[in-house]
C-alpha cells in the first residue's frame, strides 16, 4: 500500500491504513457503534438549522473509491448551524458508503445493527477557517450530517443522483449536476445523535462533529445496485466495480455520544 492506493481490499483496506496513517489508532476515530443504552440525552442541544440551496450543487465526480456530489464552496449558500455546532458550517460535498450486498454498507452502526448504506453531507467551519483543508486540521473544523439508508421503496430524491451515475461510470469522470436539493435526502424526523470523531478514510483526521439522524431513509434494491455498478477503474482499463467502501466501527475510547431527543 502506498499513500496513493489505500482502498477497501484486504491488502490496502481499513486494517492496513494505520501503517501509513498512524492516527487510524487515535482516540477520536470514526465510525463508531452507537450503543443506544449508553447515549446521554442532552436537553441543552439546540435544534439543527439546515439551509440548503439547490443552486449550490454543481457537479458529480467518480473518485475511484466513491463518488462525490460537489457543492459550490464560495459562500454559505448551503450551510448548517445550531445543534452541537458553534457557528455556521458550509456544505462542501456529499457522498455515500455502501457494501457488497444490502446486508452491510453503513459505517456507523446502531446497537450493532448495520444499514445498507450511509449518506455523508460534509461541511466545514467557514466562520473560523479559510478552506476545507485548513478546517480539517482542527477538532472543530468539520461537521458531517449522516443519514442511514435501508432497503425499501425507491427514493425520488436519490433517483436523480442514481440517474447521473451512468455518466461518471469510470474513475476521474466528472459531469455537471445542478439544481439538486440535498434536503430531499434527509429523513422527516430531525432527531439525531452527535459525537466528536474523524474522517472515515485516509487521511482520517480528527476534525468531525458527527450528526447522525436516528431515522433512516429508504432506497430500492435497484438504486443500491447502481452504486455497485460504478467502476474503480479508469476508462479503457480492466473493469473493476466499487463493491464496498465502508470502514467498520472503531473504539469509542471514553467518548460520549449525545442524543437530541
Ligand atoms: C470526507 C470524509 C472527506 C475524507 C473522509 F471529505 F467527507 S467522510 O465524510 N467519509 O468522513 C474526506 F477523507 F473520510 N477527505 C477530505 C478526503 C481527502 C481530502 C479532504
Ligand atoms: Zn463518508
Amino acid at each position: 500500500m502506498s499513500s496513493l492506493n489505500w482502498g477497501y481490499e484486504a491488502s490496502n483496506g481499513p486494517e492496513q491504513w494505520h501503517k501509513l496513517y498512524p492516527i487510524a489508532q487515535g482516540n477520536f476515530q470514526s465510525p463508531v457503534d452507537i450503543k443506544t443504552k449508553e447515549v446521554k440525552s442532552d436537553e441543552s442541544l439546540k435544534s439543527l438549522s439546515i439551509n440548503y440551496n439547490p443552486a449550490s450543487i454543481k457537479s458529480i465526480v467518480n473518485i475511484g473509491h466513491s463518488f462525490h456530489v460537489i457543492s459550490e464552496d464560495k459562500e454559505d449558500i448551503s450551510a448548517v448551524k445550531g445543534g452541537p455546532l458553534k457557528g455556521s458550517y458550509r456544505l462542501n460535498q456529499f457522498h455515500f458508503h455502501w457494501g457488497p450486498s444490502n446486508e452491510h454498507g453503513s459505517e456507523h452502526t446502531v446497537d450493532g445493527k448495520t444499514y445498507s448504506a450511509e449518506l455523508h453531507l460534509v461541511h466545514w467551519n467557514a466562520e473560523k477557517y479559510l478552506s476545507f483543508a485548513e478546517a480539517s486540521k482542527n477538532l472543530d473544523g468539520c461537521a458531517v450530517l449522516t443519514v442511514f439508508l435501508k432497503v425499501g421503496g425507491a427514493h425520488p430524491g436519490l433517483q436523480k443522483v442514481v440517474d447521473a451515475l451512468s455518466l461518471i461510470r469510470t474513475k476521474g469522470k466528472q459531469v455537471a449536476f445542478t439544481n439538486f436539493d440535498p434536503s430531499s435526502l434527509l429523513p422527516a424526523s430531525k432527531d439525531y445523535w452527535t459525537y466528536i470523531g474523524s474522517l472515515t478514510h485516509p487521511p482520517l483526521l480528527e476534525c468531525v462533529t458527527w450528526i447522525i439522524f436516528k431515522e433512516p431513509i429508504s432506497a430500492s434494491a435497484d438504486q443500491l445496485n447502481k452504486f455497485r455498478s460504478l467502476l474503480a477503474s479508469g476508462e479503457g482499463e480492466k473493469e473493476c466495480p466499487i463493491l464496498s467502501n465502508y470502514r467498520p466501527p472503531q473504539p469509542l475510547k471514553g467518548r460520549e455520544i449525545q442524543a437530541s431527543f
